[in-house]
Order: structure tokens, then C-alpha cells, then sequence
């Protein structure tokens, strides 16, 4: 039986154990430029078989937090060049988080102060977060502005664009960010997708953005330095659609033709409950289906995780277990998890904006 602490080939990529870092936003970086500071916070945690950056911006229309990173001008190229290369110098493997985020953002973060982006004019009920005097200030989403038809050959091109600009950056791969309600999960759903044209309507309509985005990364990079992350059921950001089951049924038959590294999901409320009222989803059903199909990705699973947990789905099935707020707390936590303990726990008050306290001062175990 496989352990967390078993080593895995998945892609290109030759991972030391199956425990990885889940993407976590830490808005550290000012002007969406990587810094030095968070050089040290990832190489810190470079013992995680894999680390998934926090999400990065593929555009500036994509962005839709204060001090977010960003990988599309370049010194934010140059800027994540010293992370990947403490990273590696440190024995780690580290992807990039591919970030347009729709209709959540804020007309103060857009280019020339415009409205969001979105599939159809519908605001998402949720807040995003404006680094004010320095301190995070939760203020309401901007109301969007549907996206012609037009447009969206632009950003899938700005996804292909992203994807190479990692590679330039010296990442091992990319993984497409399409949970949490962000763009492509906003195309996905019914709740936030009313289009009559190619893009919505359909299953196969709202799959197309995923798709098309998909096929242009794996084109430009490959499909095994390419993983995806999906949260079927999550409230997050206020989307939701009305069938899950056959939608990301139909989405995984589709992906089974890709070669890809993995596929990333977040098992019910994004940070919450792992069952969602009136949500239900069928996880192992949707991996059936997805392998019946020839698809051949590693299966990775999140949300909530413990040893335990971790351990049970790895019998179940899973490839790798991705792990968030325990790595925010615990730099070492593959060293944790191994010897049972003990965990720091984190300081929600620093999770989000400031500089090194919360961010790069939990200590690791001595030796
Ligand atoms: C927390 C705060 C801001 C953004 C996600 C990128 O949920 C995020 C995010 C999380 O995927």
C-alpha cells in the first residue's frame, strides 16, 4: 500500500513523497512582483513533494486581490526565478497557479479602472480583499461586464502566454486554476453563466473555455508539466450549478484525452465542511468514469486532510494529498506528518497581506 511518504512519478515531474502544498493566497506581493521574501517562504517548504504556488495572475485583467503575483511582465518573471531556484536547490518541485479571476475583482484593481470580466453580468455575492495602509480590507466585488465573444481567444492566449512565461521562470509546471467560482469555473456553472452563444447553454458549451484553455497550455508546455484544479460543489465565490455530477462527468471524459500530470480537487467547501448541504457529489464515481475513459493523471484530493484521512484515500484510490493551512503553520509538515507530530497551528490574522511574522517565522522541528 502506498504512504504519503512514498515517492511518484507524475508527468515530468519525479516527486520525493505524495504530500503537497496546496496554493495558498498570501497577498505578499506588492505591485504582483514576487519578492524575496517569498523566496525563503517557499524554499521553506521545499520538503512538501510538490509545492503549488499561491494563485498568479495571467493578466492584469485577471487579478482581483491586492498584491497578488502575477506571471505575464518580466520582473515577475524574473521575480519568481529566485523562488524556483531555492526551491530546487532545496530538493523540491514547484507549479504555478494559473489565475484569471472573472467577475471577482474590483474596479480598482483592473486596468483603467473597468469592470471585471465575466461570462455573463451577473456579481458574485462574495468580497475580495484591498490591501489598504497596509492592512486587508474585505470590500464587495465589482459588478461585472459580460465578455464578448470576441475576447475570449485573448485569454486563452494570455493562459498559453502564462504557461511559457513559467516555463522562462524555471517552474516544472503549470496548474490551471479552475475552482473557487474564478473565470473558468464561472463559465463551468449554470449559476454564473447565462450565454446563448458557443460558450454557454450547454454542458458542452460551459466545458468549452476549460477546454480550449487546456489544449493551448498543454500545446505550449505539455500536458505532463500541466495539472488542473476543480471544485465541483464548492460555495465558494457564490457559484453553483444545478447538475455537478454530469457536467464534471463530461469535463473528465473530455480531459481523458490529454495526457496531463494531474487532476486537483477540492472535495466539497473550499476551507470548509467536506459535505455540502444539498450538494452531494460522487467523487469516486467521477474517477471511475474519468479512468474508464483512458485518462491516466495523477488523482490528487484536498480539503481537510489529516494523516488519517490522507491515508484512507490513498488506499482509496488517491495519487497525492494536498495540503493547506497545516503547510501555512508547519514548513516541515512531511516531517510532521511522519513522526505524528507536533503541529504549529496558524494565525489567521497573518494569512492574508503583512510581511514575515505568519509567513516565513513558524519554525521548523530541530534536527
Ligand atoms: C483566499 C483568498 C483569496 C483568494 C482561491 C485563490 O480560493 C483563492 C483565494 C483564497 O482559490
Amino acid at each position: 500500500m502506498n504512504s504519503l511518504f512514498d515517492p511518484i512519478q507524475v508527468g515530468a515531474m519525479a516527486l520525493t513523497n505524495r504530500t503537497v502544498m496546496a496554493p495558498l493566497t498570501r497577498n505578499r506581493a506588492p505591485g504582483a512582483v514576487p519578492t524575496p521574501l517569498m523566496v525563503t517562504y517557499y524554499a521553506q517548504r521545499a520538503s512538501a513533494g510538490l509545492l503549488i504556488t499561491e494563485a498568479t495572475a495571467i493578466s492584469h485583467q485577471g487579478q482581483g486581490y491586492s498584491d497578488v503575483p502575477g506571471l505575464y511582465a518580466p520582473e515577475q518573471i524574473a521575480g519568481w526565478k529566485p523562488v524556483t531556484q531555492a526551491v530546487h536547490e532545496a530538493g523540491g518541485k514547484i507549479v504555478v497557479q494559473l489565475w484569471h479571476v472573472g467577475r471577482v475583482s474590483h474596479t480598482e484593481l483592473q486596468p483603467g479602472q473597468a469592470a471585471p470580466v465575466a461570462p455573463s453580468a451577473i456579481r458574485a455575492n462574495t468580497k475580495t480583499v484591498l490591501i489598504r495602509d497596509g492592512a486587508p480590507t474585505f470590500v464587495d466585488t465589482s459588478e461585472p461586464r459580460a465578455l464578448e465573444l470576441s475576447e475570449l481567444p485573448g485569454i486563452v492566449q494570455d493562459y498559453r502566454l502564462a504557461a511559457l512565461a513559467a516555463v522562462e521562470a524555471g517552474f516544472d509546471g503549470v496548474e490551471i486554476h479552475a475552482a473557487n467560482g474564478y473565470l473558468i469555473d464561472q463559465f463551468l456553472k449554470t449559476g454564473s453563466n447565462q450565454r446563448s452563444d458557443a460558450y454557454g447553454g450547454s454542458i458542452e458549451n460551459r466545458a468549452r473555455l476549460l477546454l480550449e484553455v487546456v489544449a493551448a497550455v498543454t500545446d505550449a508546455i505539455g500536458g505532463a508539466r500541466t495539472g488542473i484544479r476543480l471544485s465541483p460543489v464548492t460555495p465558494a465565490n457564490d457559484v453553483v450549478d444545478a447538475d455537478p455530477q454530469p457536467l464534471f462527468d463530461h469535463v473528465l471524459r473530455q480531459l481523458a484525452s490529454h495526457p496531463l500530470a494531474y487532476l486537483h480537487f477540492i472535495e466539497g467547501a473550499t476551507g470548509g465542511p467536506r459535505e455540502v448541504p444539498d450538494r452531494p457529489f460522487d467523487y469516486a464515481a467521477l474517477q471511475q468514469s474519468y479512468r474508464a475513459a483512458g485518462g491516466r493523471a495523477a488523482w490528487m484530493v484536498n480539503n481537510g486532510y489529516d494523516l488519517p484521512l490522507a491515508t484512507t484515500a490513498l488506499a482509496e484510490g488517491a495519487d497525492l494529498v494536498a495540503f493547506g493551512r497545516p503547510f501555512i503553520a508547519n514548513p516541515d509538515l512531511v516531517q510532521r506528518l511522519r513522526q505524528g507530530g507536533p503541529f504549529n497551528t496558524p494565525d489567521r490574522a497573518t494569512f492574508y497581506g503583512g510581511g514575515a511574522a505568519g509567513y516565513t517565522d513558524y519554525p521548523a522541528l530541530a534536527h
